[in-house]
């Protein structure tokens, strides 16, 4: 059998084939470490929230003293995760619950934001592992200027969830108390995740 050198004109092809090769990778490879790198950036992001929360932005209840009528145990019955009442306001939504008082006549959980606030919308998240409305309804929405004497402002007669949060639009008025209490007459367990004010902080000594 003969065998035929390749021709000049093959060698040229295949030059030309190899040029257009390198170029390629040249342009593609920036491209694919671009979406990979932005692969990556979109999951720790992803990750970052799921962890630590979007942070505060204009939530005046975040990092805010809290307390509540009782406490349940340091874990909550069905909960892996500790409870604490600091986390109602740690704007994180992810673990099964983050407070939980014991089962009481109208439990309540107050947060205190430290100086009179005008306050345009109030957001309640339920537990999200199971039972929200289980034993805990109707659940109220007051406000306070001292912490005894309190307005409601809202009452919810319907389970509240991670997934079906409870929104109270308040349309500006002024609190710096927030508590939310369960007014069944039969002993009741406040359960949830957070709670977000979100308002305009006063000036002391301002006027309503
Ligand atoms: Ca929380």
């Amino acid at each position: 059998m003969i065998m035929h050198a390749p021709s000049k004109s093959t060698f040229e092809v295949r030059r030309l084939l190899e040029a257009a090769r390198q170029r390629a990778l040249v342009a593609v490879t920036p491209a694919a470490a671009l979406v990979r790198w932005s692969a990556l950036l979109a999951t720790l992001c992803a990750l970052w929230v799921t962890l630590f929360g979007f942070g505060a932005g204009n939530n005046v209840a975040f990092g805010k003293p809290v307390k509540m009528s009782n406490r349940c145990d340091e874990r909550g019955e069905h909960s892996w995760a500790p409870v604490h009442p600091s986390r109602l306001v740690d704007g994180k939504t992810w673990r099964p619950y983050d407070v939980c008082t014991a089962k009481m006549i109208e439990p309540w959980a107050l947060i205190n934001l430290k100086q009179n606030t005008r306050i345009d919308t109030v957001i309640v998240t339920g537990r999200r592992d199971c039972c929200s409305g289980y034993q805990d309804l109707p659940v109220v929405l007051e406000l306070s200027p001292d912490g005894s004497t309190f307005e409601r402002k809202a009452q919810r007669d319907l389970p509240l969830s991670d997934r079906d949060p409870w929104r109270v639009e308040l349309n500006g008025a002024v609190g710096k108390f927030v508590r939310v209490r369960v007014v069944s007459k039969d002993p009741a367990e406040l359960m949830l995740n957070e709670v977000e004010v979100f308002g305009t902080p006063m000036p002391e000594g301002s006027a309503r």
